[in-house]
């Protein structure tokens, strides 16, 4: 069977954004807006648990008994943070551009020469997306991808299957046709929620995550700068391919 399309997450996937992107941003925004919340690299690897940054920072309110919970008022409250939130991001990222991981462009660029058509499936904004690849990979990169399902454009967030399934009626494909691209369990979970074959590339909070049901686990897509050690001890080379993740699928339909 021919694979028609890849569809990748973004955060942890495309670039390590989290930590010292995302978490930056929201503590840019709560200093802004005259909160004292403040999220540490450890309790944001524990709120990462909830997709979503408006979830996220409900979920943190209830979770650390903040004095706003119960609030009338808190939903509209957290909306605004968000927007100042994302509104901060985006500014970080057009001042340090935070680069994709080991490996992305140059399977991105596989893929296109390929002719294997290319989505987007994300829990971050739209906006957030296009700073990202605009910074990372420029201007027409947008353009490389049919489909950038993002954020709210569906009810429910990851590990819901809602926004995979929402990119593969936008490009008219089965699961079957195409492979997902993740990096949490969350993550792997809407994806296979969705009937995607999955490949997964850990990061430094997501390494522990329980990934059962991927097409394969590595620590890297990888690329000869920076090869990916798990497609080294496994397959003797140092990246994972089209034609490796061709023969991942052939393999689990055989
Ligand atoms: C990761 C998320 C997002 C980001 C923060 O998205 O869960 O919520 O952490 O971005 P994915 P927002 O791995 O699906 O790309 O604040 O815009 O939600
Ligand atoms: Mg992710």
């Amino acid at each position: 069977m021919t694979i028609k399309a890849y569809i990748f997450d973004v955060d942890g996937t495309l670039a390590d954004t989290e930590r010292d992107g995302h978490r930056i941003a929201f503590n840019l925004a709560f200093e802004a807006a005259g909160m004292d919340w403040h999220w540490t690299e450890q309790i944001y690897g524990h709120l990462l648990s909830v997709t979503g940054g408006k979830e996220r920072m409900k979920f943190y309110v209830n979770e650390y008994d903040k004095p706003q919970k119960g609030l009338p008022e808190l939903d509209d409250m957290i909306r605004d943070l968000h927007a100042l939130k994302t509104q901060k991001y985006v500014e970080l990222l057009n001042n340090n551009a935070i680069p994709l991981r080991p490996g992305v462009k140059r399977l991105l660029d596989e893929a296109r020469a390929g002719g294997i058509r290319l989505a987007i499936a994300t829990t971050t904004t739209p906006q957030n997306v296009t700073a990202l690849l605009q910074n990372a990979l420029g201007k027409d990169s947008m353009d490389w991808f049919e489909v950038i399902g993002a954020g709210d454009i569906v009810p429910a967030k990851k590990p819901a299957p809602d926004i995979y399934q929402y990119v593969l009626d936008e490009m008219k494909l089965d699961a079957d046709d195409c492979v997902a691209f993740e990096d949490s369990v969350n993550g792997i979970r809407s994806s296979l929620a969705a009937g995607l074959r999955t490949v997964i590339t850990y990061n430094g909070y997501t390494r522990a995550d329980d990934f059962s049901g991927a097409l394969v686990v590595l620590d890297r897509f990888g690329d000869t700068e920076q090869p990916s050690a798990i497609m080294q001890q496994t397959q003797q080379k140092c990246c994972l391919g089209v034609d490796d993740i061709a023969a991942l699928c052939e393999q689990v339909a055989a």
